[in-house]
Formats: structure tokens, sequence, C-alpha cells
């Protein structure tokens, strides 16, 4: 081949690398509730779809607390996007019931008015609503932020064909996830339950061993070096001009100040942006024993990857969550 059609051929290669690739069709799969980090994840998505970086498909709830879909669909009101869709487990982990949504929805002023004002709403079962909005995606388009329990994904694999879609819920993720990302576990080996495993094993080995597309895992030790600094919660979020569901959570999930760990965020990173800002390994096959410990084995068609980072990355994915999830990316 001559050389001005290398060149010709390599400058296309170039230009069909950067060309903007579209929003990611985005669903996020969290415990709110249970830890802070849930809502620094959710604030950063809502910057996303403001950015046009991402369309935000649905929202998947395993927390079975009523206050923990309330307070997601009060984040999204917040920022102006009551309509995304919510789907609630159903005989899932409990976990504490008076939490930081539980008690962010209650606080009142001074008067005795309250702070927020949400209409009260049932949910829909969140595997039927995984089945209507994988069935409506385009095919291979999908990519799942997990930041909690396995429960609804493992569900949605159990799941049979239906009058919503004649897949099964293997065949259904296979045709529409792209991938799977999933904040849960800990590496090396593996002394530490991890909460998010450790709630539902079960569920967890199901999704681990099962799920028919790659997994990319940030484990505990990734987050665990990523903390959010108390003082931007409590200057960054002046733009909201009085109460900030996320400020409210944060003040009241801890006593200030404290830099909490990013868990959550750094997946959801990942889900977005994919694995740039991160060391990837893998991959992996992985098992989880009866108590939920993890462990990960060297397998060329395992399909799972785990991230790391060093210090400078560190430095780099906190750098960029706090950026992403202090705009004002209230919908104009
Ligand atoms: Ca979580």
């Amino acid at each position: 081949m001559h050389m001005k059609k290398l060149w010709y051929l390599a400058a296309l290669l170039l230009m069909v690398s950067c060309a903007p690739k579209g929003p990611v069709q985005l669903i996020f799969e969290t415990d709110m509730g249970n830890d802070v980090d849930d809502v620094v994840a959710l604030a950063m998505i809502h910057t996303y779809v403001q950015q046009g970086d991402a369309n935000l498909l649905m929202i998947g709830v395993n927390k079975d607390r009523p206050t923990a879909p309330d307070y997601v669909r009060l984040m999204n009101e917040f920022y102006g996007r009551g309509e995304i869709p919510i789907g609630m487990v159903h005989d899932g982990a409990k976990e504490r019931e008076d939490d930081f949504c539980w008690k962010t929805l209650r606080m009142t002023n001074e008067d005795g008015s309250p702070v927020y004002r949400l209409a009260p709403k049932t949910y829909e079962d969140a595997v039927t609503l995984y089945r209507k909005v994988l069935s409506k995606a385009k095919n291979r388009s999908v990519v799942i932020a997990s930041v909690g329990f396995s429960t609804n994904l493992a569900r949605l694999l159990e799941s049979g064909p239906d009058g919503i879609s004649s897949l099964s819920g293997p065949d259904l993720i296979k045709k529409k996830v792209a991938r799977l990302v999933v904040m849960a576990g800990s590496f090396p080996e593996s002394k530490r339950k991890e909460y998010n495993v450790d709630r539902d094993v079960p569920s967890a080995k199901k999704v681990f061993s099962d799920w028919p597309t790659d997994i990319w895992i940030s484990p505990f030790e990734l987050g665990d070096v990523v903390r959010f600094p108390a003082t931007s919660v409590e200057n960054d979020f002046a733009w909201a001009g009085g109460h900030h569901p996320l400020v409210d959570g944060y003040v009241s999930y801890l006593p200030m100040p404290y830099d909490r760990q990013m868990w959550d965020p750094t997946a959801v990173l990942c889900a977005v942006e994919g694995t740039s800002a991160f060391t990837v390994n893998g991959p992996y096959s992985i098992k989880i024993d009866d108590e939920g410990h993890m462990f990960h084995e060297d397998d060329p068609k395992g399909g799972r990857y785990i991230l790391s980072v060093d210090d400078a990355q560190a430095k780099a994915v906190l750098d960029r969550i706090v950026s992403l999830a202090t705009k004002d990316s209230r919908k104009k």
C-alpha cells in the first residue's frame, strides 16, 4: 500500500475514534440511604444528563424502605427531572429505617413547616421496569451502574418471558446491555465481607457468576482512598440558594465535618466515561463464598475486570467527582 494511502487510513481511524459517541444510555441501581456516597453519585449523574453525556433511563432502588425511592425522587425533582422512572425492590434488604433519607424528608423549617414537599407515590416493581426499559432500548446500548445490593439484578436474571418481552432475563440482558459496572467486593483475597455483597449474598453470587456481559468492578479499596471533602459540602452548593437535598442528606448522615469515601461515584464515573481514569486488572472470574467473601482468578474468558488506582489516579478521580457533583445541573 502507498504511504499516502496509509496516512489517509490513519487519519480516518483517528477521526472515527475521536468522533462523539453520543450519550451513554444509563441505568442507576442504588441502595439509597445506607451510605451517603449514593447521593454524590446521583448528583454526578444529573450533571452528566445536563451536559448530554448520559440519558438516565431509570433508577432501580434495592433498599427496601419507602423513604429510599422517595429521597431519590426528591433529588430528581430538585434537579428538574422528576419524570425519571424509579423501580422499587420488594422483600429486599431493609436495613436501617431512620437513615439520612428518612431524616432529610422529615426536616422542618424554624416555623415547623416542612423543608421538602413530596407528593405521595407508589413505585413500579423494579424488575418489571427493567424489562420494559431494556425491551425498548437499542441493542447493546445500556450501561448499568450498580452501587448497592444485587437483588434486583439477580431477579432480572431469573425473570422469564412475559407480556413485556418474549426474551428471558439473560437473553434480554445479552441483547440490550453493553456492560455492568458494580461497586462491590473487597480484594485482595479477602478478609472483608464488603457490605453490598454481604447484605444479599445469594443475589451477588448469581450476578457475578451468571451475568452475560462484562462486569467492571470498583472494589472497596478503590473508593476507600477517594474522599469527598467536607469543605466542598459546606461551600460548593451555595448556588442552590437554600436547602439542597445532597447537603441535607450529607449533614444528617454523620456529624460534620467528615470526608466520606466515594465508593459509588467511582462506579458511575467508569460507567459514563469508561476506564481511562483507572487501572484495569483482569480478566478474571469471580467467586463468592457463602459468607460473602469475594475471590478472583485469572480467566481469559471470565469477563470480570477489577479497577484500581494509584495515588495520582485517586486524586484525579476525586477532582472529577467533586467537579461533577457540585455543579448546578438543574434542568434549564
Ligand atoms: Ca450504595
